[in-house]
């Protein structure tokens, strides 16, 4: 076994590990340290896609042989980075397909227990679709823009409708390549048929359906999701909110909420503010219910209703070993099947609720859109009944930190503008006066395959030393706010540059943007600073990068490259599923850039990464003619 202190910086996670261990219940961090990692699969250099093979190539000499059907390495790392984007991009837009649908059904009054909190995003979001409001209904309104926004997803022929926010420069670039996204399902589907046995054997070519996929997440599936959870949940603003274990409370009924979709945690909240469940905790003896999210459903909730998070992708499992977790209830995606083993040691009920995520052994209580507190008022009394019968000793760690989270694409606008100057006009002076030297995106996931939390933390370190202003979401976002680095306080971590902005505006150096989905927030944000004027006409020319450094997931590969695809230098932590010394690799590293897009690059120490991210800020700039 790996020393703790090896394992990750994160305080409660490391306690929880000691104890796991003490206990004789396996985490993923041994699993992780027990199961080598294939080195041929991790180059990507193997195809299965069909009973010829599966085919393994050298990864030492890539080119010293093909596939049984003479498929090249080219030909196979190309596909199964298409797959790779295929599936994450998946995921994302069958998640904001979800979302439309109770967008639709709060329209027509089937779900009652829902309704439309921001009417103005609404609007705004419509008009920047085209879709007329002067004098119209709400509701009419609304009907239109769930219908062109529908076709995100189904359409077969012309552009996604949400093409309408690129900026100019940067979309003709994507008309001449041919690579503007139709439909999501149609680019999904075209890329599972291309990528098949014996269709597209072209890595170029399979690039270009690689982007039109991918760019079919981030300006697609993606932003659908964000926007319409702002539309029927509130658009977050910047809320002070506690974060870590130590927000778990002997006393009170906690339950962890973890997945993707808002809904489960909102109508939690529902249920928890039920007078007759509250009456319950207290007869059970509990002094309320703590409600406390994780992962990506707890970013996404926290900021909107000022909720505590408990911690990220690789403290799920730690999270129960407390002991004090009277239950888990799950949705979709980064759900380990661990959890369910873990839990019953605990004697914690796990429970899953989306019928797209059951887990074997696991109760479903599912939850149903048009009644969902059928469902969470169920999971509470369990979770009541839990509290009442708990047996195992309880041991909650201490640490929690105080951050400010939720500073949506909106609320930015407003910040920056103060009451007299509106819009982004401030951001881009202080990145054309060099006060601020770059905007970075650090995101993705943790992996227990490098030391949890610490690249995020150090990179992010770095960048703010430097002036480079950060934009954060998902797993990296907690592992930051942990490390107290979303409180004002980080802006004496920053430098001169970037601290005086900080301390004018009143914000944080280091800003979180919520879920992953929520990552169509910063391409928001990075259009209108191109759109605002100032820093070049397309995407491509900002002075701006972005990072995942410990990335797990295939979705953080769809995001990654529709980052790139949109004109974004995108770094990632340790290992990039690519074989060495291959054309597919070039075009990625350097030929995408050479096209007019943004280009991939990987690194393993936080430092390195930090010095490409600011290298090529700083190439940005001298393009611009903005160099200090
Ligand atoms: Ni993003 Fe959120 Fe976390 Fe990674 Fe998973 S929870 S959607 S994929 S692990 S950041
Ligand atoms: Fe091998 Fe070609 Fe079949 Fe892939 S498609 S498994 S390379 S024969």
């Amino acid at each position: 076994l790996l020393n703790v202190e090896d394992l990750t910086i994160c305080e409660t996670t490391a306690e929880m590990i000691t104890k796991a261990r003490a206990d004789g219940v396996e985490l993923f961090f041994d699993r992780a340290t027990a199961i080598k990692p294939c080195p041929i699969g991790e180059q990507s250099a193997c195809c299965k896609h069909c009973s010829m093979g599966p085919c393994r190539m050298n990864t030492k000499s890539p080119y010293d042989r093909v596939g049984v059907c003479g498929a090249t390495i080219d030909t196979i790392v190309a596909r199964n980075f298409g797959r790779m984007v295929a599936a994450g991009t998946a995921a994302h837009t069958d998640h904001g397909m979800a979302m439309l649908e109770l967008f639709r059904d709060v329209i027509n009054g089937k779900v009652k227990d829902f309704s439309i909190k921001d009417p103005l995003k609404l609007f705004e979001i419509a008009e920047s679709l085209d879709i007329v409001t002067e004098g119209r209904e709400l509701k009419d309104v609304a009907l239109d823009l769930y219908r062109e926004l529908e076709r995100t997803y189904v359409q077969v022929e012309g552009e996604l409708p949400m093409m309408k926010r690129v900026p100019e420069k940067t979309l003709e670039l994507w008309r001449k390549a041919g690579i503007v996204p139709r439909g999501a399902m149609r680019e999904i589907m075209e890329m599972m048929h291309r990528t098949a046995m014996g269709v597209d054997q072209d890595y170029e070519n399979i690039m270009l359906q690689i982007s039109r996929t991918a760019l079919a997440d981030g300006w697609g599936g993606s932003m659908v999701s964000t926007d319409i959870s702002d539309i029927l949940f509130g658009t977050p603003a910047p809320l002070e909110i506690e974060i870590d274990m130590g927000v778990l409370k002997k006393d009170k009924v906690n339950i962890i909420v973890h997945g993707h979709e808002p809904i489960l945690l909102e109508a939690m909240l529902l249920s928890a503010a039920d007078p007759e469940i509250k009456e319950m905790a207290k007869d059970a003896g509990a002094k309320g219910i703590n409600l406390v999210g994780m992962c990506c459903s707890g970013l996404d909730v926290m900021s909107r209703h000022g909720l505590p998070h408990a911690g990220n992708f690789s403290s799920t499992e730690a999270v129960l070993v407390t002991g004090a977790i009277d239950a888990m209830t799950v949705d979709i995606q980064c759900i380990k099947q661990d959890l369910k083993r873990v839990a019953d040691f605990y004697d914690t009920p796990f429970i899953t609720t989306n019928y797209r995520a059951k887990i074997e052994g696991a109760l479903h209580i599912p939850l149903d859109e048009q009644n969902p507190l059928v469902c969470t008022d169920e999971i509470i009394l369990k979770a009541i009944a839990r509290f009442q019968t708990r047996k195992k000793p309880i041991q909650i760690p201490r640490k929690k930190t105080t951050g400010v989270h939720g500073f949506s694409y909106e609320y930015i606008n407003y910040m920056l503008g103060g009451s007299f100057r509106g819009g982004y006009t401030p951001l881009n002076e202080n990145i054309i006066n060099g006060r601020i030297r770059g905007v970075a995106g650090v995101v993705g996931c943790t992996n227990p395959r490098s030391k949890h939390d610490y690249s995020h933390v150090e990179l992010v370190k770095e960048l703010i030393k430097n002036d480079v202003l950060v934009l954060q979401t998902g797993c990296s976002q907690m592992a930051l706010a942990k490390a107290g680095l979303t409180g004002p306080d980080a802006a004496a971590l920053a430098g001169d540059g970037l601290a005086e902005v900080c301390e004018t505006v009143g914000m944080p150096p280091v800003l979180g943007l919520g879920a992953c989905v929520d990552n169509s927030r910063i391409l928001i944000a990075a259009s209108e600073m191109v759109k605002t004027g100032g820093l070049g006409e397309s995407l491509a020319d900002l002075p701006a990068a972005g990072c995942a450094p410990e990335w797990m997931s295939e979705k953080a590969i769809a995001i990654g490259h529709y980052f790139v695809a949109s004109g974004i230098y995108v770094v990632f932590g340790h290992t990039l599923p690519v074989t060495g010394g291959t054309r597919f690799e070039k075009l990625l590293f350097e030929g995408l850039e050479d096209l007019g897009f943004g280009k991939w690059a990987v690194a393993d120490d936080p430092l390195e990464m930090a010095r490409l991210m600011i290298a090529h800020i700083d190439k940005k700039r001298s393009q611009l003619g903005i160099d200090k």
